[in-house]
Parts: C-alpha cells; structure tokens; sequence
C-alpha cells in the first residue's frame, strides 16, 4: 500500500531541529469532552491607569513610563538574566553540571494603546515595531558578552501572557539557547552540503505547489512548515537569504510589518478572537562570525486546536516520547490561506 499523508499515520521530519513529528490524521474524528478554554476579548479602554505599561503609569517595581507616543523598550524588572552574574562552570565527577549565564532581559511596548494588537495596529505602526526590533537586536548584540538576541511575543492569558497591553519581551545572553541551537547545527549541515541556505531551498520546494502556504508579499512568504507540530504553526520565512535583522532593507523591513499585518489577521479571523500565540525571531546568532549559512525567519505557535476555546495538550506521548499532530500541515493551510483577509472587527483590509 502506498503512504497517503492525508490519512496514514506517519512521522514527518522538522529539517530545521532535526527531530520528528507523528502525524495522526485518522484521528480528528475522535470525540472532545475535555477542557474548553474561556476566550478573552481585549480590552476596549485605549488606557488604564493600572496597567503597568501604558504610558506615563507607575511599574511594579516602582519606576515609572514616560508618556512615550510610539514604542517604548524597557529592562524586565523581574529579568530572568542578569548582565553582572558570575558565568563560571560548576562540575561534580560529569554528573551535577552547571554553569553561570549572563544576560539581559527587556520589555518592548508595541504602542501606547492599551487595546490594540498587531492585526489592529496601522501598517505604519507595526513598522515602527519592527524598527525597535531591528534597534534592539543591534543594540544588545553589540554588547561582546551577548550570543544570542531572542525576541518574541507572548500573547493571550491561554500563553501565560500577563497583561493585555501589546507587549513582547527580549532576553539577550551569553549561550545561543537551545532551539536556535538546533537550527544552527541543521543550517551549517545543509550549507556546508550544498551551498545555499536550506530555508532558501525549502522555501523553492513550498513554491512549487503552495500547497502550505498561507499568505505571501515581495520579500516574505508565510507557510505552514511541513512537518508543523503545533496544530495553526507558520512559519516566515524571508525570500532573500540574509542572516540578521539588521540586515534588512528599509523596503524588507516594510514588507515584514505587512506580512505579520497579513498573517495576524488571518489569525484573529480563524475564529474571531484575538488569536493567542507565542510568536519570535530567528535572526543569526550575535557572536561576531559571519553566519552564511543562517536564513532568518520568524516562528508562530499558536495553541489552539479546533476552536477558540479547543487548545491542544501537549502531554502523555508528547511529554514522554514525540510530538504529535492529528490535522495535517496542508489541511492547517487551507483554513488559514481561506481565513479572510479583513479583520472582523473593522474594515482593516490587509490588502488595503
Ligand atoms: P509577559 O506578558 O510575556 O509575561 O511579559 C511581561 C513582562 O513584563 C514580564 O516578564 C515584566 C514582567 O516581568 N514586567 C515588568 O518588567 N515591570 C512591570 O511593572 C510589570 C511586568
């Protein structure tokens, strides 16, 4: 018999990790009875005097926000990392090892409206985010202690984001943490082999059919990855090869705030909420080499499974042996490139 990926089980590999993924699709005809998720709508006050992050209020810790018109980018006052940390090893006989990280953690503001997210924020405004990306990334990989500049977004209570206001966070550090780790070790294998970078050859692959892909503009394509593990997961991946985020043109970097624009809108629209996920920037690691071999992209895992308040588990086999996935990439695909283009709170056309 041959394989049918649309309804036999198989495993899929994650080119970009390395690792494997079950796809199941025979199940998604089983029954839910589990958990449903409560859906929150964003707040509809533009400001609140007790949120730490709207401008001009008072922080947790007691500083304070100036009355900042645009974006605005501050340390974490509870930072996970901290820059003057001591980073030397520990190792008892190979079996309890440790080792000391510097770093640096930040919040960025993405506007001063407290009840805006991407998808409802002006083209204009989300290039302003990704100029403060842009500035920040250069900003702390200069520092010669910092490796590694990972940005990203929590959003939605069902993410264990903690406020509405639209927010992301930066942890910059000294060790190229674990998943771009990964990436760097497949990137290096497969430019060493072939020349190109394999997000450059994988993206001519998606092309081909667009069987994955969602939505796409002049510098960047947004696609279902073949071996997606989260249940709605894109991927962005950028049409030409650069490394960095500062590498981009003033024409990609406009590109990429209409690309996110594109994709959050269909977002929101698959089941008409603010669509939770957590969202970040695979840039080339801050360690001064040259990194040909590194194609920069963007991830986006959202949670949910079948409905705003379906979310997917990921326990049992998938904490003890692999992850797994019932609906398949392409069927994901499908619905998202379907997902209307204007958001359904308001007439923000993403073609507009
Ligand atoms: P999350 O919503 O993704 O948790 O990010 C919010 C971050 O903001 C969180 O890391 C920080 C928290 O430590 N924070 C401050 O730095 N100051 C505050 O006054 C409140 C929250």
């Amino acid at each position: 018999m041959e394989l049918d990926t649309n309804s036999h089980p198989h495993r899929r590999l994650n080119i970009m990790t390395g690792e494997w993924v079950q796809v199941s699709p025979h199940r998604t005809k089983r029954p839910w009875q589990g958990q449903e998720e409560h859906t929150s709508e964003n707040d509809s006050q533009s400001y609140d005097a007790t949120c730490y992050l709207c401008p001009g209020n008072d922080r947790a810790a007691g500083s304070s926000n100036p009355e900042y018109q645009s974006t605005y980018s501050f340390i974490n006052d509870f930072s996970a990392l901290l820059p003057d940390s001591p980073s030397e090893e520990f190792n008892h006989r190979d079996l309890l090892v440790a080792k000391g990280e510097r770093g640096i953690c930040k919040v960025i503001c993405f506007s001063p409206r407290h009840d805006l997210t991407l998808p409802e924020m002006e083209q204009s405004h989300i290039e302003d985010v990704v100029d403060l990306w842009v500035h920040e990334y250069r900003e702390l990989g200069e520092k010669p202690f910092v490796n590694y500049v990972q940005i990203f977004e929590n959003k939605g209570e069902v993410m264990g984001c903690s406020n509405p206001h639209p927010h992301g966070q930066i942890w910059a550090q000294e060790t190229v943490p674990e998943e771009p780790a990964k990436e760097q070790i497949q990137f290096k294998k497969y430019f060493d082999t072939h020349g190109r970078t394999l997000l450059e050859d994988y993206l001519e692959i998606e092309l081909e059919t667009k069987e994955r892909v969602v939505t796409e503009n002049d510098d960047f394509v947004v696609l279902v990855p073949f071996w997606a593990f989260w249940p709605f997961e894109t991927i962005v991946i950028s049409r030409r090869p650069f490394a960095r985020l500062t590498d981009m043109t003033v024409d990609e970097k406009r590109s990429l705030a209409d690309i996110i624009r594109k994709l959050t809108i269909k977002y929101d629209n698959l089941f008409s909420i603010p669509f939770p996920y957590s969202a970040g920037h695979h840039p080339a690691p801050t360690d001064g080499r040259d990194h040909p071999e590194w194609h920069y992209h963007m991830h986006f895992y959202p949670p949910l499974l079948r409905s705003a308040t379906v979310k997917k588990f990921r326990v049992g086999y998938e904490m003890l042996a692999n992850p797994q996935r019932d609906i398949t990439a392409e069927y994901s695909a499908n619905i998202l490139r379907e997902s209307p283009d204007t958001h359904y709170k308001s007439n923000n056309n993403i073609n507009g």
